[in-house]
């Protein structure tokens, strides 16, 4: 029988939560040495454990079939892999950083300048398209020390909460792409591969939408029920049965987590009462 292969951080930031994702869509996986490869024992499917930046390469070359890395990563390889999913974890964005005590107005300021970077193909694209002319200093690691060790003029990397670049005294002056992981595949698999992931990205897909999804249920009272049900932007319409106590209902829908405190807010405001708010195991939508 067909299995696939799908590749994921051997350590580092992304390693856990892709664990995560893959245990909460029912997939046990066995010898989870994190060695090499961990084989699941209920789904035909094989982990294997590798370095990031090595995932979009292996899945070009057909070592596997599928892979979780940060968009970051993908867009450096310049890999042509197809997106399967957003996965909204490990947000950042890719920055540039000048001096915090510099007056700086617009990227004309990086013509000539030394900029260091472990990502410098992204950064190319970049300047390129600027029409900027720059010099690029590949480091791996550290690289926002670069500046003041006189390395170079300005940096090229991940922020995060923006700690990094406070802490050694830098400012983000130009944000070049906002990255989160993503699953990513090949465009060319045999059919049976291409049935098993999709099993596999449908069980993805309701992982996340029970992730971004809260069950909500109140009791509302029947005066002002059209307007509770109207605030409820839920899966179809939500359920609404009679409380034994005339005049109530109680009504039950699923709210999404952005809109959670609006509609919350609302609800209050038309005399909703006995709110509960419950956590969803999965969402098939
Ligand atoms: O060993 P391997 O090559 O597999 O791992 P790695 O060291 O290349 O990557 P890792 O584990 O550090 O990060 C993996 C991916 O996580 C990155 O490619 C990004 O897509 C994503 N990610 C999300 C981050 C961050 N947030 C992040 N904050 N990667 C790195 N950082 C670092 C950044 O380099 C900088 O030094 O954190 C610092 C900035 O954080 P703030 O919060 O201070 O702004
Ligand atoms: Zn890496």
């Amino acid at each position: 029988m067909e299995k696939i292969k799908i590749a994921i951080q051997k350590s580092g930031r992304l390693s856990e939560k892709s664990l995560d994702i893959i245990a909460e869509a029912g997939i046990n996986l066995i010898n989870g040495s994190r060695k090499l490869i961990s084989l699941a024992s209920n789904f035909p499917l094989e982990i294997l454990y590798l370095r990031d930046d090595d995932i979009p390469q292996y899945i070009a070359d057909g070592v596997a079939d599928a892979g979780i890395v940060g968009e970051n990563v993908l867009a450096e390889s310049g890999a042509q892999l197809k997106v399967l999913e957003r996965l909204g974890f490990a947000r950042c964005r890719l920055s540039l950083a000048v001096n915090k005590s510099l007056d700086y107005s617009d990227p004309e300021y990086f013509e000539g300048k030394r900029i260091a970077t472990s990502f410098p193909g992204i950064l190319k694209t970049w300047l390129d398209k600027n029409k900027i002319n720059a010099e690029i200093h590949v480091i791996n690691g550290s690289v926002e020390i670069a500046t003041g060790i006189g390395l170079a003029d300005a940096i090229f990397d991940i922020v995060s909460s923006g700690s990094t670049l406070l802490s050694n005294g830098l400012k983000e002056v130009e944000k070049v792409m906002d990255s989160e992981a993503v699953l990513l595949t090949s465009p060319e698999m045999s059919d049976g591969k291409r049935e098993i992931l999709d099993e596999f990205l449908f069980r993805l897909r309701a992982v996340l939408a029970s992730r971004n999804n809260k069950y909500i249920l109140l009791n509302a009272p029947d005066e002002n029920l059209d307007n509770i049900i109207n605030a409820i932007p839920g899966m179809k319409s939500p359920t609404v049965l009679p409380l034994a106590l005339k005049g109530w209902s109680s009504v039950h829908s699923v709210v999404n987590e952005n809109d959670f405190w609006q509609v919350i807010g609302k609800l209050r405001d038309f005399g909703a009462e006995g709110i509960l708010v419950i956590p969803i195991e999965k969402m098939i939508v």
